[in-house]
């Protein structure tokens, strides 16, 4: 029997400083009804979905940094009605935010829910960009090195929904070594937020050539792997500083079923039909036969390129 699921990606326009949490619940949940209306079952929030994309300050108040922008429970009192009501509507979903630890430690996670309200599975953010020191000449800062740990949970699938499901966050989409290791344990869906700025904090680049980027990762990553990729952004100008939109749907095929057009609140859905890869994963990607991971090695051995000429 065919297996259908119908998914949404519930991009977030900007959230600012100022912004509280239960303003990005507030919208968190109308993205959710909206989504409810449009059929979907299966809806993918942004990373960091509850607050402005804060790795882009500097600050030095620890205390202070923990309070506005960490949650130490997931749900707590303030996001408990976006749980609430997608359980209501029997709704399960992606969401990332950052996370405090009973022993203090920080990650950027996201959670997978069940339709039940449940967490099923929790995904910590392995690939961190950016830098950890202050760069008082930039335009912003991107310290998710400073703010956070390596995420120390792997890249894992859970049956879901269904489907075998495994989650990414943001830059985790430019290695195609995540979503292999996802690939070689059966996913059929990836789900992943992103927030990325429209500018590049290190060097001149035109922001059409940083969405080419997007797109053509996201299209290969997925045939590549025969998934069904989701990626969702949160977009716009937050206090001034922009990050694009282009949430998308993309097919094991590496067409793009769904897309954004804007950079504020917006849901795009699509009905996926998750054998449609079972072709590809029988063929061209049917690893068992065609992978040589005897030649791969040095994939996990070294982690910098270093130059090694065949000849010596
Ligand atoms: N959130 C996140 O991981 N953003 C990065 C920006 C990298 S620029 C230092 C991304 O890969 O989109």
């Amino acid at each position: 029997m065919a297996r259908n699921l119908k998914i949404a990606a519930a991009q977030l326009g900007p959230l600012h400083k100022a912004d509280s949490r239960a303003v990005a619940v507030k919208r968190l949940t109308n993205l959710l009804k909206e989504a409810h209306a449009m059929g979907a079952k299966f809806v993918v929030f942004p990373e960091l979905a509850f607050t402005t994309f804060f790795p882009r300050w500097w600050m030095e108040d620890q205390q202070e940094v923990d309070r506005r922008y960490f949650e130490r429970e997931m749900p707590s009192n303030e996001t408990q009605p976006l749980f609430d009501l997608a359980k209501k509507l029997g709704i399960g979903f992606y969401i990332g935010y950052a996370e405090l630890t009973p022993e203090g430690r920080r990650f950027n996670t996201a959670i997978l829910v069940g339709p039940d309200g449940s967490i099923t599975g929790k995904y910590r953010k392995v690939h961190l960009p950016g830098h950890a020191e202050h760069k008082p000449q930039a335009a912003f800062q991107h310290l998710e090195k400073k703010y956070f740990e390596v995420g120390d949970l792997g890249f894992r699938v859970w049956r879901y929904m269904d489907t075998i499901t495994g989650m990414l966050i943001c830059n985790d989409r430019r290695w195609p070594e995540a979503f292999r290791v996802l690939a070689l344990q059966g996913a059929e869906i990836v789900a992943l937020g992103f927030n990325t700025p429209s500018e590049n904090l290190h060097y001149n680049e035109p922001p059409a050539l940083r969405v080419h980027h997007h797109l053509i990762m996201a299209q290969s990553m997925a045939f590549q792997n025969a998934t069904w990729l989701v990626e969702t952004a949160k977009a716009g100008a937050e206090d001034g500083f922009r990050m694009f939109g282009h949430s998308l749907i993309v097919a094991p095929t590496g067409e793009i079923a769904a897309q954004s057009l804007s950079e504020e609140d917006e849901v795009i859905c699509f009905n996926a039909d998750i054998d449609l890869a079972a072709n590809l994963k029988k063929t061209m990607f049917n690893f068992a036969a065609h992978r040589r991971p005897e030649h791969y090695k040095l994939i996990v051995e070294r982690v910098g390129a270093e130059v090694t000429p065949a000849n010596g």
